[in-house]
């Protein structure tokens, strides 16, 4: 399944010309693919503890209130017949024939991904006019939605003491009608506000994931304190008496610069830690590890009986490390290091929707026992179909 782009538009020219630079509205975008969840199968996904969920009501208790999930069937019986919305995180996780819809989108690096978000909206249901920080893909799939997108703006302004995010002013610029298989896709920034038209409207919105800088930094820095020496400390320079013994001196900052330099421009070690971040899982996404572990003489056996795949919670990534010290293998959050002739193992393993045993013909030690610590996470598990 491919992302039907307009005829006059390439792959490349979407990445070129649209991707983090300006909408681009598709229409019948998404062919061949049976948009099978009802809204009945949603309501009941956020009524599970472990979903995370939440409703805007128009008119609630206050405007655009805000309630969080779990729901339960009461919730659902007394709501109104207009202006509310229901929003599911994460259904991809949950239901392996949503996650399928990822495979539209493989013009982009995997692990940029979020989540797919499931709203369904009765007439006049939205969240309001508003901005994100990261790129979406909405994808109309049941019903109508009429989206209006405005200017793209940083920081502006929002309507005071609201539980949610809703623009203060918002001018529309362009307005669509979705409908089932229609494919609105916006850069960060652009405001927009999607309001449900006739019944059962169902969207689906393919998130990327955009860290904030501090974010980015934070992060690293953490990654640096648990990773280098607690022994290295500061050293002065060559000194000499200074006129005022209270002056920081050019030299002074250069050496203490060079220390941090040396690890802070540790190539290798950054992207470790990056690959790490971008396959971070979300914390309410925790994956039980195995309860009896395996060994490695037990691998070739478990693989081949029966199919398996990678946890549907679990996040994959692998890149060529610098100077050609072989790979890494990224899954959930920790490396694995392996030598540069597993590249098609480790390209497959990510890549592949399905773990396909001949991956264990002529493998390398290094690759059997990390594929031994994946299947004891659980972070490779049977198939449960
Ligand atoms: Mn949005």
């Amino acid at each position: 399944m491919q992302l039907q782009l307009p005829s006059s538009i390439s792959v490349q020219d979407f990445l070129d010309h649209y991707w983090q630079k300006q909408p681009l509205l598709m229409r019948n975008a998404i062919q061949n693919y049976d948009f099978c969840l009802t809204p009945e199968e949603l309501a009941g996904l956020a009524c599970e503890e472990e979903v995370e969920s939440r409703m805007v009501l128009r008119h609630g208790e206050q405007d655009w209130e805000l309630r969080h999930g779990p729901f339960d069937d009461e919730t659902f019986t007394r709501l109104p017949d207009q202006d509310w919305t229901l929003l599911v995180q994460d259904v991809d996780k949950y239901l392996p024939e949503v996650a399928q819809l990822l495979q539209a989108f493989q013009f982009i690096p995997s692990w940029r991904f979020d989540d797919i978000m499931i709203s369904y909206a009765v007439p006049g249901g939205s969240v309001g006019p508003h901005t994100d920080t990261y790129d979406v893909f909405l994808i109309q799939a049941r019903g109508q939605r009429r989206w209006q997108i405005g200017n793209r703006a940083k920081d502006p302004e929002l309507l005071p003491d609201l539980p949610i995010r809703v623009l203060k002013d918002f001018e529309p610029e362009q307005e669509w009608l979705l409908k089932p298989g229609d494919v609105l896709y916006l850069p960060p920034e652009v405001a927009h506000w999607g309001i449900g038209e006739g019944g059962g409207c169902m969207t689906w919105s393919v998130g990327l994931r955009a860290p904030s800088v501090p974010e980015l930094l934070g992060s690293l820095a953490q990654y640096l304190l648990d990773h280098i020496p607690e022994d290295a400390h500061f050293t002065d320079p060559p000194l000499s008496p200074q006129e005022s013994p209270a002056q920081i001196l050019p030299d002074a900052l250069a050496t203490v610069s060079r220390k941090l330099d040396h690890w802070l421009l540790d190539e290798d070690l950054r992207l470790r830690w990056f690959g790490c971040f971008s396959t971070e899982v979300k914390e309410h996404l925790f994956i039980e590890p195995r309860e009896e572990t395996v060994q490695q003489a037990q691998l070739a056996s478990l693989l081949t009986r029966e199919p398996w795949q990678r946890h549907p919670f679990s996040r994959w990534a692998w890149s060529e490390r610098p100077q050609g010290r072989g790979l890494y293998l990224f899954v959930c959050g920790e490396a694995f290091e392996l030598p540069g002739s597993c590249r098609e193992q480790a390209r497959r393993l990510c890549d592949d929707h399905r773990l396909n045993p001949d991956l264990l013909q002529d493998a390398e030690p290094a690759l059997l026992q990390v594929l031994v610590q994946l299947v004891n996470e659980n972070w490779l598990e049977p198939c449960n179909d």
